[in-house]
């Protein structure tokens, strides 16, 4: 019997992105599905992972070896500062449940996901893997930002105690096919893709919320896919890795905008709505220790990268996640 990976949150932006590269690289390569492999990608109506019970029982039915745990609670800035105690608690509840239920059914391996948005709002840049807990998370997210953190220390806890091998991926920002494009809850670029899109059709002036100045790192969730399949062959450490593109590809939220102008061909008026929060000004984060153990990365270029994203959803549009409230 081959491994079975179960991927918790297999069907949201980043479990998509994993299910096209195992399904579409070569059987036995790099990033390719192993024979004799069985991949689960699960979602929130097969168990509601905030439920001890429902979470045993997904476990059972699937006798994982191996855990990619990507499930969250997951939005923007405008969601996250909306919504901070179901942030922290929905995924404080999915994450120990995830991670208790892994123990108890001898898990080999568990790879969690954080978020550069974890980080301290005040600390020497660049991010690095060592400087997770040193001070507060910018106040946009802290519910978020908390519970995340708190995976890093759920895993050395469990190392320490019981010898498991549970680790975690820290991303950037991501984007990609299957993202959430909810207008109020969506991140910037499923938001902006979506607010175009809407301008284009409707004749209207497309609105970018704030300044357009905050800076951020952007990574395909199709390279993301890869690099998390490299973790879960290749990686044995309870010792985080960041998942990004270099910190010198960081953008700023205009040029974004701009670039989304371009791939929907929208040609009316654009502007800012400086009314709207910024968050967090920049997060630049060294992808040092990735491109070291990897041996280097071929990234997508990101103009490349936003073509398909935006063609994806134009093509999917009447099934994409356009409008769910992401917390309420
Ligand atoms: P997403 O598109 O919103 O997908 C979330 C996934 O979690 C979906 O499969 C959803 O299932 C599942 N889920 C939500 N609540 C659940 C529950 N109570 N029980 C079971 N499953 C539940 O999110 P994503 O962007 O792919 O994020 C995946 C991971 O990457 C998360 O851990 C997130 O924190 C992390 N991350 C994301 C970003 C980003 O920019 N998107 C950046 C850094 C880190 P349904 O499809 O059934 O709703
Ligand atoms: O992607 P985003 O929501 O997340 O916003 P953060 C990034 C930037 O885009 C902010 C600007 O400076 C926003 O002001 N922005 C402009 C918009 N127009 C829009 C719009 O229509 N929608 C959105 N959403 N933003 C999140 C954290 O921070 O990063 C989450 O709050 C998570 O917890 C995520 O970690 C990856 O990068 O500011």
């Amino acid at each position: 019997m081959g491994d079975v990976i179960l991927v918790t949150g297999g069907t949201g932006l980043v479990g998509k992105g994993i299910q096209y590269v195992i399904e579409t690289e070569p059987e036995g390569s790099r990033f390719g599905k192993k024979p004799g492999e069985k991949w689960i990608f699960a979602s929130s109506s097969e168990a509601d992972l905030r439920d001890a019970a429902q979470t045993k029982k997904l476990f059972e039915k699937y006798k994982p070896t191996h855990v990619i745990h990507l499930a969250a609670i997951v939005g923007g800035l405008f969601a996250n500062m909306r919504a901070k105690s179901t942030f922290l608690r929905d995924n404080l509840l999915i994450n120990d449940n995830v991670l208790h239920t892994s123990y108890e059914t001898n898990v080999k391996k568990v790879i969690s996901c954080l978020s550069t948005c974890v980080y301290p709002d005040k600390v020497t840049y660049p991010l690095d893997e060592t400087k997770i807990h040193l001070g507060p998370p910018h106040e946009s997210n802290f519910g978020y930002a908390h519970a995340k953190r708190l995976v890093d220390v759920q895993n050395h806890a469990y190392k320490e105690q019981y010898g498991c091998n549970f680790t975690s991926a820290i991303p950037t920002n991501v984007f990609g096919p299957y993202d959430n494009y909810d207008l109020e809850d969506a991140h910037v670029i499923p938001a902006l893709i979506h607010k175009c899109y809407l301008a284009k059709k409707n004749n209207r002036p497309f609105i970018v919320g704030g300044s357009g100045k905050p800076l951020r790192q952007f990574i395909y969730s199709r390279d993301l896919a890869k690099q998390f399949i490299w973790m879960l062959r290749e990686y044995n450490d309870v010792e985080p890795v960041i998942l990004s593109v270099g910190e010198n590809e960081e953008v700023t939220i205009k040029e974004v905008a701009d670039a989304i102008v371009k791939a929907v061909g929208f040609q009316g008026e654009y502007k800012f709505d400086p009314s709207r929060p910024d968050g967090q000004f920049r997060k630049p984060a060294s992808n040092e220790k990735l491109l070291k153990l990897m041996g280097g990365f071929q990234f997508t270029p990101f103009e490349k990268a936003l073509d398909e994203s935006v063609k994806w959803f134009l093509d999917n549009y009447n099934t994409a996640r356009v409008g769910k409230r992401a917390a309420s």
